[in-house]
């Protein structure tokens, strides 16, 4: 008798033909300005996953109903962002032509401007943070975490990103979001979860989105494991509550960044059950 817990996510073993749902790591952090490690947590937030146990009271839902593959770490390039980009674009490309969403665990934000490239150009960004990242550019790197947005939308179009939860920006990113007529939702707009969940409904509706959620959206007592702690924003149990606006969608892609496991143990955890919630609550549909 062999006894071995497999180290995936979920502790799934499912292969990539099998699976609805393919988790990939990107331990990419090159540009973080602040508090740097998001490359560890992949590895975190694998690591919590195994400890959730299968069965969600709160959604009435077994989690191993959910067809989950994990084909580990996307080697990355640190300091090419190009590299980086490349592989990203690749192994996301790959995931979609097997017919599976997938779901990449960061990593810095960056790494979702690199993943929406492989997906067709009207999918819906739709990212939860409490930066703007709309900046040209960022120490003159185009590639940095505080340029995800617009990287993105020069991807999808400007019309297709939102951004929910915003209260941090640079006044010429501000004018810039502004000009280019870009939706976003600041947090003060967020109060009203009820009212936030109806303007989320109506912009997702029938739309194939790819939910991107930089963990600083929360608020940083929930999550203080991020890299750039942004006072105020959600508590999971919020979004739990906003959350139903994923089943007029369909999901495409999905990604979790922004976590730094070394500043805080209870993030990673925040980071797997907030995936597991995503996938539960659209398969729940
Ligand atoms: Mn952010």
């Amino acid at each position: 008798m062999i006894y071995s817990l497999p180290s995936t996510f979920g502790r799934r073993e499912l292969s990539v033909e099998e699976a609805s749902y393919v988790v990939a790591g990107v331990p990419f952090d090159s540009s973080e300005s602040y508090r740097s490690g998001s490359r560890e947590a992949p590895q975190a937030i694998r690591e919590a996953s195994r400890e959730i146990e299968d069965y969600d009271m709160l959604e009435d839902f077994d989690l191993l109903e959910l067809a989950i593959a994990d084909i580990g770490d996307i080697e990355v390039s640190f300091g090419s962002n190009q590299e980086t980009r490349k592989r990203v674009v690749e192994t996301v490309r790959f995931i979609l032509d097997n017919n599976a969403v997938p779901v990449l665990l960061g990593g810095e934000h960056t790494i979702s401007a690199f993943a929406i490239e492989a997906f067709p150009k009207d999918t819906l960004f739709l990212s939860f943070d409490a930066h703007l990242d709309f900046r040209e550019d960022y120490l003159n790197n185009r590639y940095s975490h505080a340029c995800v947005l617009r990287r993105a939308a020069e991807h999808v179009g400007y019309e297709n990103v939102v951004a929910v939860g915003v209260r941090s920006a640079c006044k010429e990113e501000l004018e810039d979001a502004r000009r280019f007529e870009v939706s976003f939702i600041p947090f003060d707009e967020c109060y009203d979860l009820e009212a936030l969940e109806t303007r989320l409904m109506k912009a997702v509706k029938g739309r194939n989105i790819y939910l991107s959620i930089d963990m600083d959206v929360f608020d940083p007592k929930d999550a203080r494991g991020v890299g750039n702690p942004e006072p105020l924003g959600f508590f999971f149990f919020d979004f739990l509550k906003i959350l139903d606006f994923i089943k007029g969608a369909t999901l495409a892609g999905l990604d979790v960044t922004e976590v730094v496991p070394r500043y805080d143990a209870y993030t990673p955890v925040l980071a797997a059950k907030l995936i597991f919630k995503v996938l539960a609550r659209y398969e729940k549909k």
